[in-house]
Parts: structure tokens; sequence; C-alpha cells
């Protein structure tokens, strides 16, 4: 893909594949049988749609960062080099059926779900027709199945369970799902949430997005409780682990999840290891790269979730024009959304309307 000097991560700007990660990236899935025969069953446009996924949310952040740089808004929330975490498990969902709660680095939920670029764009704008009315960036479309997430981080496992219990109570083959960050798992929500699902056999999938830091404490100043792996068996919960920067892995760990889910075999809670690429919004690049050493980030720039997946779709026989193609409607869609977006400020919400919307109508 086209790399963008002035915003990209500088690992990424002159990315070049290493052989042994792309021969690793096609090893992971062929390690499991039940995951390889799962993504050899995927058609040519079903590995195109997940490129496209990962184009929509790198683009889709650095459209925010263009803004931030030139001064339309004050700050944004970045998913840059996670994006295989979130693309992954979405297309492993049905949609108009399954429901999902992203956090803030799950942004990518939305589009992928089918809300329009130009909302979420919206949100960050606060403008009258943004999805909250200027209320609030947090972005989700309830009608696209996609939960607006709670600023509490954690606070979405309950939730998620809440809805995966009804989900059960009236028989629906549906399943729901969140994302945890490794500093989310700390909250007491999280473990409540995660608890009451494993014991009530819920159709639940928790994806633990372990990108090796909350805010700015790294992963070993606030866990001390060894691989995360070693978790759901802590609550006695079906577990898998994906690669977080390879999407074929993340799609299929997640699709097996789902089938037991549907089944009625419980809930799934899914280990997937990646890592934030910068700050914990465009506030703070410079104390992430602070945080971690220039190795770390070198060693993870390498495995970027895009490069490393454009290179397995070449050696499956998709050209350098047909992934160009891609990736030029990908970028003309986020762009006129953004265009559409920046027209909307025109209609920014009435001071006194934060009053309005706050209780549901009859206590309803
Ligand atoms: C309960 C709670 N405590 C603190 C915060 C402030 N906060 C926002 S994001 C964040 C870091 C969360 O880290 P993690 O769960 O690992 O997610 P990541 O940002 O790394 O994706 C914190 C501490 C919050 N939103 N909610
Ligand atoms: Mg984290």
């Amino acid at each position: 893909m086209k790399r963008f000097p002035a915003f990209d991560p500088p690992e990424y700007v002159d990315w070049k594949a290493d052989p042994a990660l792309v021969r690793r990236f096609r090893e992971t899935i062929e390690h499991s049988p039940e995951r390889a025969a799962l993504v050899s069953r995927l058609s040519s446009d079903d590995k195109l749609g997940l490129y496209a996924g990962l184009l929509r949310a790198r683009l889709h952040d650095i459209q925010l960062q263009r803004w931030v740089r030139t001064g339309v808004i004050s700050k944004a929330w970045l998913g840059t080099g996670e994006e295989a975490t979130t693309v992954g498990p979405v297309h492993a969902l049905e949609r108009g059926k399954d429901i999902v709660a992203p956090m803030i680095r799950n942004a990518a939920a939305c589009c992928e779900l089918g809300m329009p670029l130009a909302d979420m764009l919206r949100a960050y704008l606060g403008s009258d027709d943004a999805p909250s009315r200027g209320r609030d960036l947090h972005v989700g479309s309830f009608s696209h199945g996609v939960l607006q997430p709670i600023s509490h981080v954690g606070d979405m496992v309950p939730v998620i369970c809440g809805i995966a219990l009804t989900f059960k109570m009236k028989g629906e083959r549906r399943v729901a799902l969140t994302w945890v960050g490794d500093g989310a798992t700390k909250t007491a929500a999280a473990h409540e949430g995660t608890n009451f699902a494993a014991v009530q056999r819920v159709p639940a999938i928790f994806v633990i997005q372990n990108n090796q830091v909350a805010l700015g404490t790294r992963l070993d100043q606030h866990h001390l409780a060894g691989n995360f792996k070693d978790w759901p068996a802590s609550y006695g919960m079906w577990r898998a682990a994906f690669d977080g920067n390879n999407v074929l892995d993340a799609w299929a760990a997640t699709r097996l999840a789902t089938e037991r889910c549907r089944e009625g075999e419980g809930p799934a809670m899914l280990i997937a290891e990646t890592f934030r690429m910068g700050g914990h919004a465009t506030h703070d690049e410079r104390e992430a790269r602070e945080t971690f050493s220039v190795e770390l980030f070198n060693t993870w720039g390498k495995r970027d979730p895009i490069g490393l997946y454009e290179e397995y779709l070449k050696e499956e026989g998709r050209t350098a024009q047909q992934l160009e193609a891609v990736e030029a409607e990908v970028t003309a869609a986020v762009e006129q959304a953004a265009e559409q977006a920046v027209a909307s400020r025109e209609t920014m919400p009435a001071g006194e309307s934060a009053r309005f919307g706050v209780y549901a109508r009859n206590g309803r």
C-alpha cells in the first residue's frame, strides 16, 4: 500500500517484506489443520475483502491524523498496527445477526459491519448528524450490530455477556463479541462479566487484545500473572490464541469460536498478541516512543499486518494491479467520506440539545 511518511510510524515508511516473516505468516495458518481448512474455503473475493478492511482501518486513521495535524480536531485514538485484531474477527461474524462491542482501538468494526465511514468521521467532529449528535466521539451503530463503546474500559464485558445471555434464553444462534485490552483485563467489570459468561455458558467471544501497553503503562508494569494464554482456564473457558498481526489467523480462530457458540457450547476467549505502533492517542506519540525500546518498535514494525498480508496475497497469485485497484477504491471512499463529514460541520448541535435524548421516553 501507499505509505504516508507524514503519518505512518517510521518503521512503516520504507517497509520491506522480511521473507522469514512472510513464511511465518503462512505457517501460522497451516500449523492448525482446522484453521487451514477454513482458510482454504475462503474465496478470492473474501480474501480481498479482508484486505480492503485492513486498508479501510488504516486509511480511516490516517484521515484522522490529517485532521489532527491541520487543526480540525484536537486528537484521535488510532488502531495502527492492530488492524488485523479487529478486521479478522469482525469478518468471521454474520452481518445483521451478531453483535459486537468495539473499544476505541477497534473503531474499524463499525465500517466492517456496514456503518458509513462518513458517520464514523462525523463522530469525531461532533456534528448534529453524528451518531450521538455531538455528545460523544465513541462511535457505534446499533442498527449495524455495533454497540457504542462505554468509555470505562472493561465495562463492555458484562454488557456483551448480557446480550449473549438474551441470545441463549431466546434460543437464537447469534454471537456477541467484544475486545478486552491487556489493561482492561485488570478491571472488576471484565472479571465479573467473564466469569458470568463462563458459568452461564453464553454465546460470547472475548478477544484479549494484548498490545503490550495500557495508556502509558507497559504490560510488565501492570501484569505479573504470566501469559494471557493461561487466563481462560482460570474461568473454565474454551480458549484459542491467534496472531494479532495476521488477519487470516484472526479470522479463522474467531470463526471456530463462533461455530462453538452457535452450537451452544459456551463462550470463548481468544488471546491476541499485537503491538500499539504509536501513542495511546495522537497527543502522546513521543511518550510511547520513550516507553518502549527502538528494537521493540523495529521488531513489530516489520510485522505490519497490511504489508505481510499483501505479500501473502501476492504469493496466492493476486497481481499488484488487483491489490492497487482495491486500494484505489478504499482510498476514494475514505476521501469522499471525509468530505461529507466536513460538510456536516455546517450543522453543529444547538447547545440546549445536550438536555435531550438523555432518558428514554415513558421510562422505556
Ligand atoms: C475503568 C477505566 N480506567 C481508566 C480509564 C482511562 N483509560 C482509557 S484507555 C486506558 C488504557 C486501556 O488499556 P488497554 O485496556 O490495554 O487498551 P489499549 O488502549 O491498549 O487498547 C485507560 C487506562 C478508563 N477509560 N476506564
Ligand atoms: Mg493495551
